[in-house]
Parts: structure tokens; C-alpha cells; sequence
């Protein structure tokens, strides 16, 4: 029995390496284009009751509300996460957290500042041309096209009239306006990012944002890491609606997330999850009536999608996506597959200073939060080992 336990470790070993690559088949968001008629979410297989949840949670916070921050400039409300909350996270893959962020900090500051970005020279224009790459795997060079040609050739095959543009997405926001890269640079935030992800630091991946114009379809499920170039399990979004959000039976265009699929090593092992069918494979949640101060967090793995915009009035939402300090970037070779590249626009930049393989440092990938250790804040304990 002894002498195959070497055999068995390395098996394992070869499994779990194997699962994280296989990953990558997990479908883009926008990138497939799918049939009008074809129905943006899986059947339900259990709804979580969230409402109810919802409604506990909120009453607590009410109740704790002397413990909030009296500094009306200050981001969050909040910065230490109960564990309840974090092994809710490590269970499902998604939590949420209402009244994080201070409301007036996002309706003041951040919400105007992504708005500004939104109309600023050049931003549609680029979140058209990511439509034209991504949508209609255009092998042209997109930079050449302009606005009305991008629309031109949407409508052509059928992608605008049918309402299947999911979003417009910026990305990298934070690098362009001091309003934003407070929210997105926030050691707070980070902190938050560090105890869902249990590690001791985190980086910005990115920022983007998400325009839900009205009329759009729904935003397709899939995983956030299948689009990212890191060979990491530690990543994760904060999802920051930066308007109320009604529930979905109300028209709300929220996330939805498939619970535990962050965790679902058989799928991609076993399968191609793009040809799949997913139904009744997992509990799906959704969080309903989002107040201004409310986000929700997802692994990089967790599976998400969301319905269409059919309410009159297009629904914003701003998104940070940290990763573990101490990533490595994929190897250029070696792995099955590679990431899609639905989101190469955001790490162009970034990709040919830090090469392949390397470790995930630059100026682009900033370090946001970094734990003190015991020697800084006189802590520690002087252990005396055998
Ligand atoms: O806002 C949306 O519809 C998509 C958001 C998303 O996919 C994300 O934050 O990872």
C-alpha cells in the first residue's frame, strides 16, 4: 500500500492541474453568438430564496449602523468581512454584500465619473470595435473601423436587430480619472478582495464597465478566469450596480450565479461546457432589488449570466476584478488551451512587458492591498521551536 502512495499523489496531482486548464472551454460572455430564440439562463433547478436573506440582512445592518463609519467620504461602511460570510463565499462561489460601499460615495463621486468616462472621445468607439471583434470574430483590423461602420456591420448580421449585444464594456477605467481609481486602488476594497480569497495580498486585475442599454440581450453565461491570462485559482469580482437594481421578476438585470460551479471539476473534465446542457446542474441565485451600496462578488470560476435589459432605462454596473499577489501569467506554451480572448483589450497593454510565464507585476497590476505583517504592528509572538 506504501509504495503506490507516490503513484496516487501524483495522480491526484495530474488531476487537479488538469481541471484548472480544462476550464478554459467555459463559454465568453459575449463571444458566441447566440439564436434570438435561444433562452438566455438555464432552467432553475432550486432558486434560492434571497429575498428572505436579503431582507434578515438588511435588518441587521440597520441595527449595526452605529458601528458605520460617520465619515461620509470614506468607500466602504464596512471592512471586515464575518465568517459566515466568507465560507458562504468558499461554498457557492458568490456572496452578497448589501450597504459595503458608502451610497454617497457612488452616487456623487463614482457613478458621474463613469458616466463622464462613458462620453469621453473615443470610449464607445472602442467598446463598438471590442463588440465587432468579440461578436462577430471580425479578423480585420477593428481600429481602422469607425463608429458607423462598427454599427454597420453589427446590424448587418443581424447582432443589433435581434438584441443580441449583451453590454457595452469599458475597461480600465481607474487609469484615466482620480474618482475611479480611488474606488478601484481602495486598500479596503482590497481587503475584502484578500479575506474572500484567503491569500495575503491582492492585485487590480482590472476594471470595467458594464452598459446594459435598454433593449440589450442577455449576457450569457460564463466564467470570468476562462478570459484571463493568469494560471491561478485566486480571482475575483466585486459587481457594483451604480444604480437600484429591482429584482429580476421586476425586469432587474442582475447577476445571476450558478452556486458551487466554481467548484464543479467535473464539467470541464468531463465535457465541453460549451456544448453542454446545464440545466438543473446547479442552484442558481440572483440577489433582487439592489440599493445603491450593495455589490456582489464572484469567483473567477463561478458561472454567471444575466437576463436582458427590458426596463426603460439603461442599467450601469462597475466591476473590480482582483487577483492573488504572486499570480503567474499562463505559459505561452504547454497548456491545452489557451484563454479566450474576449477580454484582450484589457491586458494588451500590460502583456508584452510582463511575457508569459512571468510573475504578475507591473505598473498596470497594481498591488492594492497587502497585509501587515506581525513585525510592523509589534504583534508577534516569539515562538521557540525544538
Ligand atoms: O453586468 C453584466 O451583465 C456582466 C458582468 C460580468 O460578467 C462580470 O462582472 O463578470
Amino acid at each position: 500500500m506504501c509504495s503506490l502512495l507516490p503513484l496516487f499523489v501524483v495522480a491526484i496531482l495530474l488531476v487537479s492541474s488538469h481541471c484548472h486548464r480544462a476550464s478554459f472551454r467555459l463559454n465568453a460572455r459575449t463571444s458566441r453568438v447566440q439564436k434570438p430564440d435561444t433562452k438566455p439562463v438555464v432552467e432553475k433547478k432550486e432558486v434560492i430564496n434571497t429575498a428572505d436573506i436579503l431582507q434578515n440582512t438588511r435588518k441587521l445592518m440597520s441595527l449595526s449602523s452605529s458601528r458605520r463609519t460617520k465619515d461620509k467620504d470614506k468607500l466602504l461602511l464596512r471592512e471586515t468581512l464575518e465568517d459566515r460570510e466568507i465560507l458562504s463565499f468558499i461554498r457557492n462561489g458568490h456572496l452578497f454584500l448589501p450597504q459595503l460601499l458608502n451610497p454617497s460615495v457612488i452616487t456623487d463621486a463614482l457613478r458621474p465619473a463613469c458616466l463622464a468616462y462613458e462620453k469621453s472621445r473615443g470610449s464607445v468607439l472602442s467598446a463598438y470595435r471590442h463588440k465587432v471583434k468579440v461578436q462577430l470574430d471580425y479578423k480585420g483590423n477593428v481600429d481602422k473601423l469607425s463608429l458607423k461602420e462598427c454599427k454597420a456591420l453589427l446590424k448587418e448580421a443581424g447582432i443589433i436587430d435581434s438584441n443580441l449585444i449583451p453590454f457595452l464594456q469599458l475597461f480600465n477605467l481607474w487609469r484615466n480619472d482620480n474618482n475611479i481609481s480611488k474606488v478601484a486602488l481602495s486598500k479596503e476594497l482590497g481587503k475584502v478582495a484578500a479575506q474572500l480569497l484567503g491569500c495575503n495580498g491582492v492585485r487590480l486585475y482590472h476594471d470595467t464597465l458594464f452598459i446594459k442599454k435598454t433593449g440589450n440581450g442577455p449576457t450569457l453565461w460564463h466564467s470570468d478566469l476562462n478570459m484571463a491570462p493568469f494560471d491561478t485559482n485566486d480571482f475575483i469580482t466585486c459587481w457594483i450596480p451604480l444604480q437600484p437594481v429591482p429584482s429580476q421578476s421586476e425586469g432587474g438585470s442582475s447577476l445571476i450565479f450558478a452556486s458551487r460551479s466554481h467548484c464543479d471539476f467535473a464539467l470541464p473534465y468531463w465535457s465541453n461546457p460549451i456544448e453542454t446542457d446545464l440545466t438543473g446542474r446547479y442552484e442558481l441565485a440572483d440577489y433582487p432589488n439592489f440599493e445603491v451600496g450593495d455589490c456582489t462578488w464572484h469567483h473567477g470560476w463561478t458561472l454567471h449570466s444575466a437576463p436582458p435589459n427590458t426596463l426603460d432605462h439603461d442599467r450601469y454596473a462597475y466591476a473590480i476584478s482582483f487577483i492573488a499577489d504572486g499570480t503567474y501569467l499562463l505559459q505561452e506554451d504547454g497548456h491545452i488551451r489557451r484563454p479566450d480572448t474576449e477580454d484582450y483589450q484589457s491586458y494588451e497593454d500590460w502583456i508584452e512587458d510582463v511575457q508569459w510565464g512571468n510573475y504578475a507585476d507591473h505598473k498596470y497590476l497594481p498591488l492594492v492591498y497587502q497585509e501587515e505583517s506581525s513585525d510592523d504592528d509589534g504583534q508577534e509572538v516569539d515562538i521557540q521551536l525544538d
